[in-house]
Protein backbone atom coordinates (compact mmCIF):
# COMPACT_ATOMS: atom_id res chain seq x y z
CA UNK A 1 0.00 0.00 0.00
CA UNK A 2 1.19 3.80 -0.67
CA UNK A 3 0.05 7.05 0.48
CA UNK A 4 0.72 9.47 -1.39
CA UNK A 5 0.75 12.76 0.98
CA UNK A 6 1.61 16.43 1.79
CA UNK A 7 3.81 17.57 4.97
CA UNK A 8 1.07 18.71 7.45
CA UNK A 9 -2.09 18.47 5.03
CA UNK A 10 -4.62 16.64 6.36
CA UNK A 11 -3.33 13.10 5.04
CA UNK A 12 -1.24 13.63 8.07
CA UNK A 13 -4.27 11.83 9.84
CA UNK A 14 -4.46 9.00 7.01
CA UNK A 15 -0.42 8.78 7.71
CA UNK A 16 -1.19 8.62 11.69
CA UNK A 17 -4.06 5.47 11.52
CA UNK A 18 -1.11 3.68 8.92
CA UNK A 19 1.71 4.20 11.91
CA UNK A 20 -1.14 3.15 14.24
CA UNK A 21 -1.60 0.29 12.25
CA UNK A 22 1.57 -1.10 12.05
CA UNK A 23 1.86 -2.70 8.94
CA UNK A 24 4.59 -1.86 6.22
CA UNK A 25 3.46 0.84 3.59
CA UNK A 26 5.15 3.08 1.31
CA UNK A 27 4.80 6.92 0.94
CA UNK A 28 5.33 9.27 -1.56
CA UNK A 29 5.07 13.01 -1.06
CA UNK A 30 3.07 15.51 -3.66
CA UNK A 31 4.28 19.01 -3.90
CA UNK A 32 1.25 20.43 -3.31
CA UNK A 33 3.29 24.18 -3.37
CA UNK A 34 4.58 23.51 -6.56
CA UNK A 35 1.84 22.24 -8.03
CA UNK A 36 2.47 18.84 -8.23
CA UNK A 37 -1.34 17.29 -7.94
CA UNK A 38 -1.99 18.78 -11.25
CA UNK A 39 0.95 16.98 -13.25
CA UNK A 40 0.11 14.02 -15.30
CA UNK A 41 2.10 11.89 -12.85
CA UNK A 42 -0.21 12.40 -10.14
CA UNK A 43 -3.90 13.16 -11.91
CA UNK A 44 -3.15 9.82 -13.94
CA UNK A 45 -3.32 8.48 -9.79
CA UNK A 46 -5.94 10.63 -8.66
CA UNK A 47 -7.82 12.61 -10.99
CA UNK A 48 -9.34 15.22 -8.09
CA UNK A 49 -5.57 16.21 -7.71
CA UNK A 50 -5.93 15.76 -4.00
CA UNK A 51 -4.34 13.71 -0.63
CA UNK A 52 -4.53 11.78 0.80
CA UNK A 53 -4.48 9.54 -2.16
CA UNK A 54 -3.87 5.81 -1.21
CA UNK A 55 -2.89 2.92 -3.75
CA UNK A 56 -3.92 -0.51 -2.60
CA UNK A 57 -2.00 -3.51 -2.88
CA UNK A 58 -4.17 -4.60 -5.66
CA UNK A 59 -3.45 -1.16 -7.57
CA UNK A 60 -7.06 0.59 -6.91
CA UNK A 61 -6.71 4.01 -5.46
CA UNK A 62 -9.06 5.12 -2.82
CA UNK A 63 -9.25 8.85 -2.20
CA UNK A 64 -11.18 11.23 1.09
CA UNK A 65 -10.56 11.01 4.19
CA UNK A 66 -13.40 9.02 5.33
CA UNK A 67 -13.65 6.62 2.89
CA UNK A 68 -9.89 5.77 3.47
CA UNK A 69 -10.11 5.50 7.11
CA UNK A 70 -13.10 3.38 6.99
CA UNK A 71 -11.39 1.15 4.47
CA UNK A 72 -8.21 0.69 7.05
CA UNK A 73 -10.28 0.33 10.10
CA UNK A 74 -12.20 -2.05 8.58
CA UNK A 75 -9.77 -4.39 7.24
CA UNK A 76 -7.44 -4.04 10.42
CA UNK A 77 -9.96 -4.84 12.89
CA UNK A 78 -7.17 -5.44 15.78
CA UNK A 79 -6.46 -2.21 15.64
CA UNK A 80 -9.82 -1.02 16.97
CA UNK A 81 -10.29 2.18 15.29
CA UNK A 82 -14.17 1.58 15.10
CA UNK A 83 -15.44 0.72 17.62
CA UNK A 84 -18.14 -2.39 17.47
CA UNK A 85 -20.81 -0.91 19.16
CA UNK A 86 -23.15 0.71 16.55
CA UNK A 87 -24.13 3.80 18.55
CA UNK A 88 -20.33 4.46 19.30
CA UNK A 89 -19.87 3.78 15.93
CA UNK A 90 -22.21 6.33 14.21
CA UNK A 91 -20.74 8.89 17.13
CA UNK A 92 -17.71 8.45 15.75
CA UNK A 93 -18.43 9.31 12.31
CA UNK A 94 -20.86 11.95 12.94
CA UNK A 95 -17.50 13.68 14.76
CA UNK A 96 -15.63 12.57 11.34
CA UNK A 97 -17.68 13.70 9.18
CA UNK A 98 -17.99 17.17 10.95
CA UNK A 99 -14.61 17.63 11.38
CA UNK A 100 -13.49 17.05 7.10
CA UNK A 101 -16.72 18.67 5.46
CA UNK A 102 -17.19 21.26 8.16
CA UNK A 103 -14.17 22.74 10.45
CA UNK A 104 -11.73 21.80 7.31
CA UNK A 105 -13.58 22.16 4.04
CA UNK A 106 -16.12 24.81 4.99
CA UNK A 107 -13.26 26.47 7.88
CA UNK A 108 -10.29 26.03 7.13
CA UNK A 109 -10.49 25.84 2.82
CA UNK A 110 -11.59 29.66 3.61
CA UNK A 111 -8.80 30.94 5.70
CA UNK A 112 -6.14 28.26 3.41
CA UNK A 113 -7.58 29.14 0.03
CA UNK A 114 -10.12 32.51 -0.18
CA UNK A 115 -9.51 32.59 -3.69
CA UNK A 116 -11.80 29.60 -3.96
CA UNK A 117 -14.89 31.40 -2.61
CA UNK A 118 -14.21 34.42 -3.79
CA UNK A 119 -12.84 35.69 -7.05
CA UNK A 120 -12.33 39.19 -5.97
CA UNK A 121 -8.68 40.07 -4.21
CA UNK A 122 -10.61 42.57 -1.78
CA UNK A 123 -12.86 39.77 -0.45
CA UNK A 124 -9.82 37.80 1.02
CA UNK A 125 -10.02 38.99 4.32
CA UNK A 126 -13.65 38.88 5.12
CA UNK A 127 -13.47 35.24 3.41
CA UNK A 128 -10.44 34.16 5.71
CA UNK A 129 -12.67 36.18 9.06
CA UNK A 130 -16.16 33.86 8.45
CA UNK A 131 -13.56 30.50 7.67
CA UNK A 132 -11.91 30.89 11.45
CA UNK A 133 -15.52 32.36 12.84
CA UNK A 134 -16.85 28.61 11.00
CA UNK A 135 -13.70 26.61 12.67
CA UNK A 136 -13.89 28.34 16.10
CA UNK A 137 -17.68 27.67 16.43
CA UNK A 138 -17.31 24.36 15.19
CA UNK A 139 -14.54 23.36 17.22
CA UNK A 140 -16.57 24.66 20.41
CA UNK A 141 -19.43 21.75 19.65
CA UNK A 142 -16.15 19.16 19.41
CA UNK A 143 -14.91 20.37 22.58
CA UNK A 144 -18.43 19.53 24.48
CA UNK A 145 -18.37 16.29 22.47
CA UNK A 146 -15.23 15.37 23.74
CA UNK A 147 -16.04 16.23 27.82
CA UNK A 148 -15.11 13.93 30.01
CA UNK A 149 -13.64 11.36 27.48
CA UNK A 150 -9.93 10.92 25.99
CA UNK A 151 -10.64 9.90 22.61
CA UNK A 152 -13.69 11.03 20.18
CA UNK A 153 -15.34 7.02 20.47
CA UNK A 154 -14.32 6.49 24.41
CA UNK A 155 -11.66 5.34 25.88
CA UNK A 156 -9.68 4.63 22.64
CA UNK A 157 -8.40 5.98 19.71
CA UNK A 158 -10.48 6.14 16.37
CA UNK A 159 -10.57 7.36 13.15
CA UNK A 160 -12.21 10.48 13.94
CA UNK A 161 -9.68 11.01 16.07
CA UNK A 162 -7.09 11.00 13.30
CA UNK A 163 -9.11 13.79 12.13
CA UNK A 164 -9.70 16.08 14.99
CA UNK A 165 -5.39 15.77 15.04
CA UNK A 166 -4.92 16.89 11.31
CA UNK A 167 -7.14 20.05 12.33
CA UNK A 168 -5.52 20.48 15.86
CA UNK A 169 -2.12 20.72 14.30
CA UNK A 170 -3.58 23.16 11.60
CA UNK A 171 -4.89 25.81 14.28
CA UNK A 172 -2.58 25.00 17.41
CA UNK A 173 0.93 24.01 15.45
CA UNK A 174 1.07 25.88 12.47
CA UNK A 175 -1.75 29.24 12.90
CA UNK A 176 -0.87 29.55 17.09
CA UNK A 177 -4.67 29.11 17.80
CA UNK A 178 -5.27 28.82 21.73
CA UNK A 179 -7.46 25.53 21.31
CA UNK A 180 -10.72 24.69 23.81
CA UNK A 181 -9.49 22.94 26.72
CA UNK A 182 -10.58 19.42 26.22
CA UNK A 183 -9.23 19.57 22.55
CA UNK A 184 -6.06 20.70 24.10
CA UNK A 185 -6.08 17.75 25.95
CA UNK A 186 -6.95 15.72 22.69
CA UNK A 187 -4.27 16.98 20.93
CA UNK A 188 -1.30 16.81 23.62
CA UNK A 189 -2.52 13.07 24.22
CA UNK A 190 -2.04 12.56 20.27
CA UNK A 191 1.29 14.19 20.19
CA UNK A 192 2.40 11.92 23.00
CA UNK A 193 1.55 8.59 21.06
CA UNK A 194 4.57 6.97 19.61
CA UNK A 195 2.74 6.63 15.89
CA UNK A 196 1.65 10.50 16.08
CA UNK A 197 5.77 11.08 17.15
CA UNK A 198 6.83 8.85 14.53
CA UNK A 199 4.76 10.25 11.70
CA UNK A 200 5.70 13.97 12.73
CA UNK A 201 9.01 13.44 12.37
CA UNK A 202 8.62 11.37 8.82
CA UNK A 203 6.97 14.78 7.60
CA UNK A 204 9.29 16.91 9.21
CA UNK A 205 7.09 18.14 11.33
CA UNK A 206 8.20 18.43 15.10
CA UNK A 207 9.11 20.84 17.10
N1 LIG B 1 -12.41 15.86 0.61
C1 LIG B 1 -11.00 15.51 0.52
C2 LIG B 1 -10.19 16.75 0.79
C3 LIG B 1 -8.74 16.56 0.50
C4 LIG B 1 -8.02 17.89 0.42
O1 LIG B 1 -8.64 18.97 0.43
N2 LIG B 1 -6.68 17.82 0.34
C5 LIG B 1 -5.87 18.98 0.19
C6 LIG B 1 -4.73 18.99 1.20
S1 LIG B 1 -5.31 19.19 2.86
C7 LIG B 1 -5.24 18.98 -1.20
O2 LIG B 1 -4.80 17.94 -1.65
N3 LIG B 1 -5.21 20.13 -1.85
C8 LIG B 1 -4.58 20.29 -3.11
C9 LIG B 1 -5.32 21.22 -4.02
O3 LIG B 1 -6.53 21.43 -3.78
O4 LIG B 1 -4.73 21.74 -4.93
C10 LIG B 1 -10.71 14.41 1.53
O5 LIG B 1 -11.53 14.19 2.44
O6 LIG B 1 -9.71 13.71 1.42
Amino acid sequence: MKLYYAPGACSLGIHVLLEEIGKPYETATVKLMEGAQYKPEFTAINPKSKVPTVVRDDGSVLTEFPAIAYWLARTNPQSGLLPDDPDTQARVFEAMDYVVATLHMQGFARMFRPENFSPKPEDAEAVKARGREIFEKGLALVDKALAGKEYLGGASLSIADAALFYVEFWAAGRMKMTLPPNCAAHYQRMLARPAVRKVMQAEGLAA
